[in-house]
């Protein structure tokens, strides 16, 4: 794994240039922070992005739990990752057959293609979920082509998940395989060792977010299990991802930053800087 070497390098070298990006993106505001905007209202979500903006790298949707979702969403969305310099990240959680995903992904209701840099998918129905998503983001009539990249759900934080073993191992042999379009992966830690089928690529560089991410609680009555940001870099994630342990507190700007702060400092500690 790439991860002893800094952001910056990783930037330059690699064949992604979304992941070029999101490197950049966090150099530039020395944040590993993705925040997970889990609110119901357009006026929550826009008014969390523009006042965590600055603490950010990638904000993370759940667009389908607003309840007033409009054009007027997308735009502001747009508009504050160009502000704030972040990327936007819909956790769609994409699990259909190709010719589904690819009418979920592009156009609909939702129309993620056009605002969101950043989707994953789950494989539970096999490669041709990646392929579909990747032909119509890879689309010589695509226009944000360059722009868009794809993360595995390789893990999952919830107890008793069943994406382990082969399902694991799997996520990793589909993003040797569409390394084009697949960023990395949403996984507990790097998936280094994981017994994959696919050999890897020695200049392979797959992108780690992490969530279930908190400083203060260890889980709640749902079954989610959260790891602080320390231990959370310390197994490999490049990017934390955390909802109401931002969202939620009292003084959402100063948890931001306070995450920021601790997820860069054990950024930093890992790459020896
Ligand atoms: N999320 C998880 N665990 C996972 C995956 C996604 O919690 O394995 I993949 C989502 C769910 C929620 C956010 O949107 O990340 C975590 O929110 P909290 O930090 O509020 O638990």
């Amino acid at each position: 794994s790439k991860s002893q070497i800094p952001f910056g390098t990783r930037a330059s070298s690699h064949p992604n240039p979304l992941a070029r990006k999101l490197f950049e993106v966090a150099e530039a505001k020395k944040s590993n922070v993705t925040v997970s905007a889990d609110v119901t209202t357009t006026k929550e979500l826009l008014d969390l992005a523009d006042r965590l903006g600055p603490y950010i790298a990638v904000i993370k949707s759940h667009i389908d739990i607003l309840s007033d979702f409009s054009e007027e969403t997308i735009t502001g969305l747009k508009a504050l990752s160009e502000k704030h310099n972040f990327l936007i990240f819909e956790d769609r959680k994409f699990i259909d057959i190709g010719n589904t995903v690819q009418k979920q992904y592009h156009g609909g209701t939702l129309r993620i293609s056009e605002w969101s840099h950043i989707i994953n998918c789950a494989i539970l129905p096999g490669e041709g979920i990646v392929e579909a998503l990747a032909q119509t983001a890879q689309s010589p009539d695509f226009p944000y082509g360059s722009d868009r990249g794809l993360l595995i759900l390789a893990e999952m934080t919830s107890k008793g998940s069943l994406a382990t073993g082969a399902y694991t191992s799997a996520s990793v042999d589909y993003a040797r395989k569409y390394q084009s379009f697949v960023l990395g992966f949403v996984s507990t830690r790097a998936l280094t060792d994981v017994p994959a089928s696919v050999a890897a690529n020695e200049n392979e560089d797959f992108v780690v977010f992490t969530t279930g991410v908190n400083l203060s609680s260890k889980g709640d009555k749902l079954g989610q299990q959260y790891q602080t940001p320390q231990s959370a870099v310390g197994r490999g994630a490049d990017f934390i991802i955390a909802g109401r342990g931002i969202y939620a507190a009292a003084d959402p700007v100063e948890a931001a930053k306070q995450y920021q702060q601790q997820g860069w400092e054990a950024y930093l500690a890992r790459v020896g800087g």
